[in-house]
C-alpha cells in the first residue's frame, strides 16, 4: 500500500492500552482518507444514543493519503466525533505539524477511546505511546499549554490541545493546533475535555510511503512554487480570506445585529483592507505557499490573527467595528479554545433576546468588555456562562418564547458568517451541511450572487451545491488538504487527483471520487437519523426569521424580500431527489446498496423504515 501507511493506533485512557490495528486496502479505497475514515469508524464503533461527553465516544483524529507530502498545502488534519453540542456527526478541519509527524509515525488515524483518571497528555513517539500528567498545563489557555509542549518536544512537534473552554466542556469548544489554527466547530474540544486528555503531541521518523517518489517530489514542489506565484497576482496575498468582508456588505450578505440586518455603514472600518494595513505577522499551516492568517495586534498587545468569519462573527454580528476590539475578541477565543463562530452566534442571540425584552440580562450589541467578560464566564462555565456555554439551540428551547425563531443555527450548530435571509443556494448549503450551520462544504455564495439570478430557486443552485459538497465535504476532507489554492487561486481539481494518483499508484478519476463522497454524505446522514430516529425535512431548513417578510431589509438592494419557505422546500426536494434520498432526507435502501452500504442500510433499518 503505497500513501496510506495502512495502520491505525487504538488508545484506551481508562485501561492505558493500546493497540496497533491494520487497514485493509478495501478499507482505505472506500473511505480514502480523514472524514471518511472518521464516520465510517463512528459509525461502526458507537452506541447509538450515547453521551457525546461520555467515555463512550471516541476521537478520530486522521489524515489522508496526500496529507504530509510535499505539495500545495498539505498540512491538513481531520478531527471528528459525536458532537455534544449538535448530538450528531461532528467534525473540523485544522492546519497542524501533526499532520506530517503522524504519518512519519507510521499511522493514519488514531482512535482515542475512554477517560483518563487525571488530566492527561499524550506523546506518541513512533511505536512507543506515553501516558503523561498534564497538571502544569490543565487549567491553562491554548498559547501557555502550545508554548510548554514546544519547548519540552521542539517546535517541530506536532500538537494537538485545548483551553480552558475544553476542560470546563463547553460545547462548542475548539481543539487548537499552533499560531491562528483552531478546528472542530461542534464542540471535538468539548470531547477531549472530557476525556481529560490536555493535549496529543506526536513525533515521527519514518518515512512516508509513495508509489512515484521522485515525479512526486518534483511535481510537489514545483507546484508550490507556482502557487505562490499565482498568490501574488491576487487580492488572497493582501486580504486572504477577509477580502470577502465588503464584499459581503455590498451584497447584503453580512452578518449584522444577531443577522437582523445584511450591511452597515461602519463595515469599512473592519474590512480586509483595513486589516492588512494593521497587520503585524502572517501566519500559515505546515506545507503552505499561500499563507492566509493575517495576525494584528488586539487591544492588550497580543498578536490575533482574524479571518473572515471571526471578523464577521465577533464584529459586525455584534455590532463591533474595531479592529483590535474584535482581535482581543478573536485573542481570548483562540486561547480559551472557543469556536469565534458560535461564540458570536451565542453572543449576538443573547444580546437579542435581552433587547426584545424576552429575559433579563447585563449585555448590549456593541458592548466588548462585556463580551470579553462573557467569553471568560463561558470558558469556565461560570453564572450566566454555563447558559450560554451551551450554544443558541439549547438556550432558545430554555428560553422558549419564540426565541428559537431567532437563534441563528441549524442542527444546533451556530451559522457562519453569511446572512441568507435572501440567498436561497446558500441557505440551501447551510441547511444540508453534514455538520449543522458551516459554510466549508457548500460555499456557493459567490457563484449564487455573481453567476445566478438570486431570486431563482432555480434547480441549478441544488445541483451546485452537491458538486461542491462532492468536492469540498468530500476529496478535500478525505485526502485532507487544504482548499483553498482551488476555491481563491483557481488551481484545478485535476491536479488533486494527479497528486493521489502519483502517491497512491492508483489510477481514479473524478468519478472515483464522487463515489467515496456521495457514500460519505450518505453515511453522514444515517448517523443523524440513527441518532434522532423521528428524523424529518425540517431538519434541513434554515431559521424560521429568514422566512419572515417582518424580518426583510427596510432598505437597501434586498428591501423587503425574504426567502420563500414554499419554494425552498421545492429546492430541498430537488436536493434530496438528487441524492436518491426520500422526502424525509434519508438516503432510500436502494441508493445505500448502490453505494455498497448494504450492511449499514440493514442496520439503519432498524432505528427507521426506508423507502
Ligand atoms: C473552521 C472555522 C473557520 S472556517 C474559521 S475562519 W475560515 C473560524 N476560525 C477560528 C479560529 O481561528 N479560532 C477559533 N477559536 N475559532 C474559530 N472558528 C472558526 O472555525 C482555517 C482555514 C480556513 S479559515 C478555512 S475557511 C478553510 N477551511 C478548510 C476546511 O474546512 N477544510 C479544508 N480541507 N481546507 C480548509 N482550508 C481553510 O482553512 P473547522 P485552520 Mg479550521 C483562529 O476547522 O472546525 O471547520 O472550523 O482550520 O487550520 O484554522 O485553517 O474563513
Ligand atoms: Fe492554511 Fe491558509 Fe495555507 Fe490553507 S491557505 S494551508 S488555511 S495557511
Amino acid at each position: 500500500m503505497k500513501g496510506w501507511i495502512g495502520k491505525l493506533l487504538r488508545i484506551d485512557l481508562t485501561t492505558k492500552k493500546v493497540k496497533e490495528e491494520q487497514l485493509s486496502e478495501q478499507f482505505v479505497k472506500k473511505w480514502v482518507g480523514g472524514r471518511g475514515f472518521a464516520i465510517k469508524i463512528l459509525w461502526d464503533e458507537l452506541e447509538p444514543g450515547i453521551d457525546p461527553l461520555g467515555p463512550k465516544n471516541k476521537l478520530i483524529v486522521a489524515v489522508g493519503p496526500i496529507a504530509g507530502i510535499p505539495a500545495p498545502n498539505t498540512g491538513k488534519t481531520v478531527v471528528a466525533a459525536k458532537s455534544p453540542l449538535t448530538g450528531g456527526y461532528g467534525d473540523g478541519n485544522l492546519g497542524t505539524r501533526l499532520t506530517i509527524q503522524l504519518k512519519k509515525a507510521g499511522y493514519d488515524l488514531l482512535i482515542i477511546e475512554g477517560k483518563a483518571n487525571i488530566p492527561t497528555y499524550l506523546y506518541i513517539k513512533d511505536d512507543k505511546i506515553e501516558f503523561l500528567p498534564a497538571n502544569e498545563i490543565w487549567g491553562q489557555g491554548s498559547y501557555k499549554s502550545i508554548g510548554w509542549l514546544n519547548e519540552k518536544y521542539g517546535s517541530s512537534a506536532g500538537i494537538l490541545t485545548i483551553g480552558q473552554a475544553g476542560e470546563n466542556k463547553v460545547l462548542y469548544a475548539m481543539i487548537r493546533s499552533m499560531e491562528g489554527r483552531a478546528a472542530g466547530r461542534p464542540g471535538m474540544g468539548a470531547v477531549m475535555g472530557s476525556k481529560n486528555l490536555k493535549a496529543i503531541v506526536v513525533k515521527g521518523t519514518k518515512e512516508i510511503p509513495v508509489a512515484e517518489p521522485e515525479a512526486m517530489k518534483e511535481l510537489g514542489h514545483s507546484d508550490l512554487k507556482k502557487v505562490r506565484k499565482i498568490d501574488q497576482k491576487t487580492g488572497w496575498s493582501k486580504q486572504g480570506t477577509t477580502g470577502v468582508l465588503a464584499w459581503c456588505n455590498e451584497v447584503a450578505a453580512l452578518p449584522v445585529s444577531n443577522m437582523r440586518k445584511t450591511s452597515s455603514k461602519d463595515a469599512w472600518k473592519i474590512d480586509g483592507e483595513r486589516l492588512n494595513a494593521a497587520r503585524v505577522a502572517t501566519y500559515g499551516c505546515p506545507n503552505c505557499s499561500m499563507p492566509c492568517g493575517i495576525a494584528i495586534l488586539d487591544q492588550e498587545g497580543h498578536q490575533s490573527e482574524l479571518d473572515y468569519e471571526n471578523i464577521g462573527m465577533l464584529g459586525s454580528d455584534l455590532e463591533i467595528f474595531d479592529l483590535p476590539q474584535v482581535a482581543s475578541l478573536n485573542y481570548l477565543c483562540d486561547d480559551y479554545g472557543i469556536d469565534t463562530i458560535s461564540a458570536g452566534g451565542v453572543l449576538a442571540f443573547y444580546a437579542d433576546v435581552i433587547k426584545q425584552g424576552v429575559i433579563k440580562g447585563d449585555f448590549k450589541f456593541g458592548e466588548t468588555e462585556k463580551a470579553k467578560e462573557l467569553l471568560r464566564k463561558i470558558a469556565y462555565r461560570e453564572e450566566e456562562g454555563d447558559f450560554l456555554a451551551q450554544g443558541t439551540k439549547k438556550m432558545a428551547e430554555k428560553i422558549g418564547q419564540g426565541s428559537s425563531t431567532y437563534a441563528m443555527q441549524v442542527k444546533g450548530l451556530e451559522i457562519s458568517a453569511y446572512n441568507c435571509k435572501f440567498i436561497p443556494g446558500m441557505a440551501l448549503a447551510f441547511g444540508t451541511s453534514s455538520i449543522g450551520a458551516h459554510h466549508k462544504e457548500a460555499w456557493i455564495i459567490t457563484y449564487e450572487i455573481n453567476e445566478t439570478i438570486r431570486d431563482s430557486y432555480d434547480q441549478g443552485k441544488a445541483k451546485k451545491v452537491i458538486e461542491l459538497q462532492r468536492i469540498r465535504g468530500g476529496l478535500f476532507e478525505t485526502i485532507v488538504a487544504c482548499r483553498f489554492p482551488w476555491v481563491e487561486l483557481g488551481w484545478g481539481i485535476d491536479h488533486y487527483v494527479e497528486y493521489f494518483n502519483k502517491i497512491t499508484g492508483l489510477n481514479w478519476n473524478l468519478n472515483d471520487f464522487w463515489k467515496v463522497a456521495d457514500r460519505i454524505y450518505a453515511l453522514i446522514r444515517a448517523f443523524w437519523v440513527r441518532e434522532f430516529p423521528d428524523w424529518d425535512r425540517n431538519w434541513d431548513y434554515p431559521p424560521e426569521i429568514w422566512f419572515n417578510p417582518s424580518n426583510a431589509d427596510k432598505e437597501g438592494i434586498i428591501a423587503g424580500k425574504v426567502l420563500d419557505k414554499d419554494k425552498y422546500g421545492q429546492l430541498l426536494d430537488y436536493y434530496y431527489e438528487l441524492r436518491n434520498w426520500d422526502a424525509r432526507g434519508i438516503p432510500k435502501q436502494k441508493t445505500m446498496q448502490e453505494l455498497d452500504l448494504e450492511k449499514e442500510s440493514v442496520e439503519l433499518e432498524k432505528f427507521v423504515s426506508l423507502k
